[in-house]
């Protein structure tokens, strides 16, 4: 539950808080149903008490997750359970309408009710407590995660992020790297017995295991959906494979070509991220044309000296320039902007549909950043989204898919261009010239193509892990196995299954699928692609940018309003025209770069 409410994932049930008793939510499970209530009954009732118990398991989570206690844990643990069981009540409920003839809008909302958790328990009410426990205490544990070196100097995870973003040497990044994989070896275990009782939950729903269910949530058959996830990969692969050749003979200059073989993977620490998955960080070393065009964002916040509510203010403007409304005020007084001095919470990012859409929230760190404000405007893309379907009944809010809803603020972030950022103030001026444009290109290849193939096999490890494919004494094999297969880096230190690198990355232990993420990165293309012919842009579309215009703000937004209550081919045609996913708008946004690597690549021996 907690997910859909925090991330607002594929079925963001949304969470309120409000009178419902522990009692009335309970009784709901082991009633047997009227034999008089209709499936339009059914699902009114399942709408109601979904919306009384989301209050409920909303400020669980919300608490749990800015102040991580043992206290906090009980409490949270405690919603999640109630909301477990409530949800397979009403699961098992809603099969006496199974082959019967109802409208669309009753079966689809039927059919959502049962994808509607992320974490399935076993209906065996001791399993289902420790399930709820063990899945509350492994975000707690990476939430208040910390390395402590030799001279017991301790950093947490926004720090070291910082040294892996910003050193340039090869043994401090090591230590950085390796040191924030210590939180996660103690999370095996209980990795490990997550996957049982999830798998058995899952079981229970009839799926063969948590993976198939995680797949089932896209309007087409799960093995359907593999295969189309494998058809965008196959799409995209190309401009990946450029994109390593390159990044590995650049980080080969810099660290030699003894630590950066030039025929195999690249050491995953000198990436400029803690997990490898987006590399814009080492834009310095990457920098086509060094000096060309001013895309220094970063040293505007400081001289600026923007503040963390500032630089929220001015995402929320960029959606308000759309027609969009302004943020209600109840988001600027109970959000978490930046990470409180005295106590553990989870600094991962997220936003909060509280309230049935009503109570909008982001959670985050804030740090001054370019990177980070790009974060907030990814933020604010759930929150506008939770706000647009907050009037559909609560089984309908949710994105059409998970990756819909990872695609909103990211979408916008593509009209970022220099023109935009010169006109707000965050960058002197945007220049023009043939060489600015691949340098901004190169800027947002190693963000946006960097990440495909992480995003494409975070979940095809797990998929692994819960078919059983991938044995528990394998996990990390399995994990590097796919790291190297996929993205083409490697470890900088031997790992072996005393470590637990999976669990060092925070969808892992949270509980958070992942596909959604690969999609969302072709889906921000496509859809920008048919704002900016809707906006009336002319030319290339990396000039593109929808900012001010109300005719893609109001057509971008009647696709959000619609929530999940119809299917997504549906609402990606009434925004694009097309009922595909397609990567051909990624491809074309970045066909110059495309040109520069080749050229830049000619001679070497690419792969690894
Ligand atoms: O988790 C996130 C968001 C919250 S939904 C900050 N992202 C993925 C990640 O950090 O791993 C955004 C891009 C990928
Ligand atoms: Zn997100």
């Amino acid at each position: 539950m907690k997910y859909f409410v925090r991330i607002a994932a594929s079925l963001a049930f949304a969470a309120s808080l409000g009178a419902c008793s522990q009692q009335d939510a309970t009784e709901a499970t082991d009633t047997t149903p009227a034999p008089t209530e209709t499936a339009a009954e059914f699902v009114a009732r399942a709408n109601a008490e979904l919306e009384e118990l989301s209050k409920e398991t909303g400020a669980a989570e919300w608490v749990r997750s800015t102040y991580i206690t043992d206290d906090t844990a009980i409490i949270a643990a405690a919603a999640s359970e109630k909301y477990a069981k409530w949800h397979s009540g009403m699961v098992k409920q809603a099969l006496q309408y199974e082959g019967q003839d109802l409208d669309d809008n009753t079966r689809r909302a039927i059919d959502l009710l049962k994808l509607g958790t992320s974490l399935p328990t076993p209906a065996d009410a001791a399993k289902r407590k420790e399930l709820a426990m063990i899945a509350t205490e492994l975000e707690g544990m990476y939430g208040a995660g910390q390395y402590c070196d030799a001279n017991k100097e301790c950093k947490n995870l926004p720090e070291l992020e910082d040294v892996i973003a910003n050193s340039r040497d090869y043994d401090e990044l090591t230590e950085a790297w390796q040191g924030w994989r210590t939180v996660a070896p103690p999370m095996r275990d209980k990795y490990r017995r997550y996957v049982e009782l999830v798998n058995e939950g899952a079981s229970e729903l009839g799926y063969g295991d948590l993976g198939e269910m995680w797949r089932a949530g896209f309007d087409m058959s799960p093995a359907e959906f593999e295969q189309e996830a494998g058809r965008l990969w196959q799409q995209v692969k190309p401009l990946y494979d450029e994109l390593h050749c390159h990044v590995r003979a650049k980080l080969g200059d810099v660290y030699g070509a003894d630590k950066v073989p030039q025929d195999g993977p690249i050491p995953a620490h000198l990436l400029g991220n803690m997990w490898s998955q987006e590399w814009g960080s080492i834009y310095d070393i990457m920098e086509p044309y060094p000096g060309v065009a001013d895309l220094d964002v970063d040293s505007t916040l400081k001289t600026k000296e923007f503040s963390p509510q500032e630089m929220v203010r001015n995402a929320e403007s960029f959606y308000v320039s759309l027609g969009m409304p302004r943020l209600p005020d109840t988001f600027w007084t109970r959000s978490q902007f930046t990470k409180p001095r005295d106590r553990d919470v989870v600094c991962h990012a997220s936003a909060w549909g509280l309230d049935g859409g009503n109570d909008l929230r982001i959670k985050m760190c804030i740090k001054q950043t370019y990177e980070e404000l790009r974060v907030i405007y990814h933020e604010l893309g759930h929150n506008y989204y939770q706000g647009a379907y907050k009037d559909q009944p609560p089984l309908f809010q949710g994105s059409a898919h998970s990756g819909f809803h990872e695609a909103i603020g990211d979408t916008v972030t593509l009209s970022m261009t220099p023109a935009y950022l010169a006109e707000v103030g965050l960058v002197a001026e945007a220049a023009q010239s043939e060489q600015a444009v691949i340098n901004r290109q190169m800027q947002m290849a190693l963000d946006k193509i960097a990440f495909l193939p992480f995003g494409k096999l975070i979940d095809e490890w797990r998929w692994g892990v819960f078919s059983g494919e991938i044995a528990p004494e394998d996990y990390n094999k399995g994990w590097w196995d796919m790291r190297t297969r996929y993205q083409g880096i490697a470890p900088p230190v031997e790992r072996s299954e005393a470590d637990f690198d999976p669990g060092a990355k925070y969808h892992i232990p949270a509980n958070v699928s992942y596909t959604r993420y690969f999609l969302a990165h072709i889906l921000q293309f496509q859809f920008q692609r048919s704002l900016c012919e809707i906006a009336g842009h002319e030319g290339d579309l990396a000039s593109c940018s929808i900012y001010g215009s109300k005719e893609a703000g109001d057509r971008f937004y009647a696709m959000l309003e619609s929530g999940q209550s119809e299917p997504w081919q549906d609402a990606l045609e009434k925004l694009t025209g097309t009922r595909e996913m397609d990567a051909t708008a990624i491809i074309d946004y970045f066909a110059p770069l495309m040109g520069y690597l080749k050229e830049q690549n000619q001679g070497r021996s690419c792969g690894w």
